[in-house]
């Protein structure tokens, strides 16, 4: 059932007093999730670092009153005639068309804001012009209204699926899901609204569908999975007052509320609001000349340890039998790896868009630390991509840069990247014979 919302009319009244530029930039960690690549292989996105910058906005509140069943009378309807919404669109889009990036989706934009009170869940149809299809995201826009006068953490997590289907109640009438992933807002924030970019780059979110299905939900920051308590003092942005730019949108989301906030979204919770329009602020950009090379090594040195069997060749492809497997060697400075291993490939780009590393590993013993490294040709140094502690059960991991290195750093004059992979035992008290395997380590670099 579709239910009318009145949408506050006095948002006319600040439709034109552009909010002052009052900027916030920091970095979200993601807390949480996974993100599936164009070769359809979900990877997680844990740890990785994601720069923002956020600004004021103005945003009206809904009169909650009027909410959830009840048939309200119809309002003033929205006059937008002699509003220049459009020198603002063109003059962003000229400064745009200057940047490699380009906008698929924008729901962004003026200065006619509005939210739901106590709405920490909703979803809204998206759909991206075709140019991004098959193209890595690069920015990821949206908006939150921070309503308590103290602030504490909060974690938002985005849900992407690109198929609407009517599942029985209460399950989510939503399938085919590209990503879900959270970040942990830390930054104090006063009471008020905010539209935020973030740089998610890294994370390489591919849509290979133009029709999408974007939820975000606000939540207790405690849990790190994105399955804490709804934050009723958090809401959902919309743009109730110019149409989606770039892209579309129906006139309609998807209000998470029956009978309360939980994250499955139900065709019978699709809402639209009276006289102003039903589209979350997003906005999407991605990077057009964006593809994927995967990169084997053409050189694999053991530089500590010596070689138990196989060679580099064995790290080209998982599970295909063909290993490197190495034996520790202890003639090192306490504490430091006992088996490392330095790669160096050819990359297709002197200017990387986004640098992953596939590996699969294991040990011979529980509690070995892992680290990937890669070189820094700029400032001569290693820089470390991840870690992570493995052990007698192979684990594949598919991880990408998060960090904040210019990934120009990472390719020599000559193409060339380097990567190392390290073992260090975490236990003083096991014997010292046994192996590290290697069965996969490659890059993936996009251009
Ligand atoms: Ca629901
Ligand atoms: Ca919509
Ligand atoms: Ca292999």
């Amino acid at each position: 059932m579709r239910r009318t919302l009145l949408f506050c009319a006095a948002l006319l009244a600040t439709a034109c007093a552009y909010a002052a530029p009052n900027e916030i930039r920091g970095t979200l960690t993601a807390s949480h999730g996974w993100v599936k690549g164009p070769d359809g292989v979900k990877r997680s996105v844990k740890g990785m670092k994601f720069p923002y910058v956020a600004r004021r906005v103005e945003a009206k509140k809904l009169d909650s009153l009027t909410l959830r069943g009840q048939e309200v009378g119809k309002p003033a309807s929205l006059d937008l005639n002699g509003l220049d919404f459009q020198g603002a669109i063109d003059a962003q889009r000229a400064k745009e068309a200057a940047e490699a990036e380009v906008e698929v989706y924008n729901a962004v934009g003026g200065d006619g804001y509005g939210y739901i009170e106590g709405n920490p869940s909703s979803l809204d149809d998206v759909a991206i012009t075709s140019t991004g299809l098959g193209k890595p995201w690069t920015k990821l826009t949206f908006g939150f209204q921070y309503e308590s006068s103290v602030f504490s953490n909060f974690l938002i997590r985005w849900r992407i699926w690109t198929t609407n289907i009517d599942n029985p109640a209460p399950q989510n009438d939503f399938s085919n899901e590209i990503a879900d992933f959270g970040v942990i807002w830390n930054q104090s924030v006063a009471t008020g609204a905010y539209i935020v970019e973030i740089q998610v780059n890294q994370a390489a979110v591919v849509a290979n569908d133009n029709q999408l299905y974007m939820a975000t939900q606000f939540r207790d920051a405690s849990n790190l999975q994105g399955e804490g308590q709804f934050r009723g003092d958090l809401s959902v942005i919309f743009n109730a007052t110019i149409p989606v730019t770039v892209g579309s949108s129906i006139d309609q989301f998807w209000y998470d509320w029956d009978p309360q906030p939980d994250g499955a979204y139900e065709n019978s919770e699709i809402d639209v609001f009276e006289g102003s329009l039903a589209n979350i602020a997003y906005k999407i950009k991605v990077e057009t000349t964006g593809s994927a090379f995967t990169i084997y090594p053409t050189i694999g040195t053991v530089t500590t340890g010596t070689i138990q069997s196989g060679d580099v060749i064995g790290t080209f492809f998982p599970l295909d039998g063909s290993t490197l497997v190495i034996k520790p060697d202890y003639r090192v400075a306490r504490g430091a790896p006992v088996g490392v291993i330095d790669f160096t490939g050819v990359s297709p780009t002197k200017t990387p868009f986004a640098i992953r590393f596939n590996t699969r590993t294991l040990a011979s013993i529980a509690n070995v630390e892992q680290k990937i490294q890669m070189w820094d040709y700029v400032n001569s140094a290693w820089v470390n991509v991840h870690t992570r502690t493995i052990g007698q059960t192979a684990v594949e991991l598919s991880e990408s840069y998060g960090g904040t290195v210019p990934l120009a750093n990472f390719v020599s004059s000559s193409n060339l990247v380097r990567a190392r992979l390290t073992y260090r035992n975490l236990s003083s008290q096991i014997p010292r014979a046994w192996t590290m395997t290697t069965d996969q380590f490659n890059w993936v670099i996009l251009r």
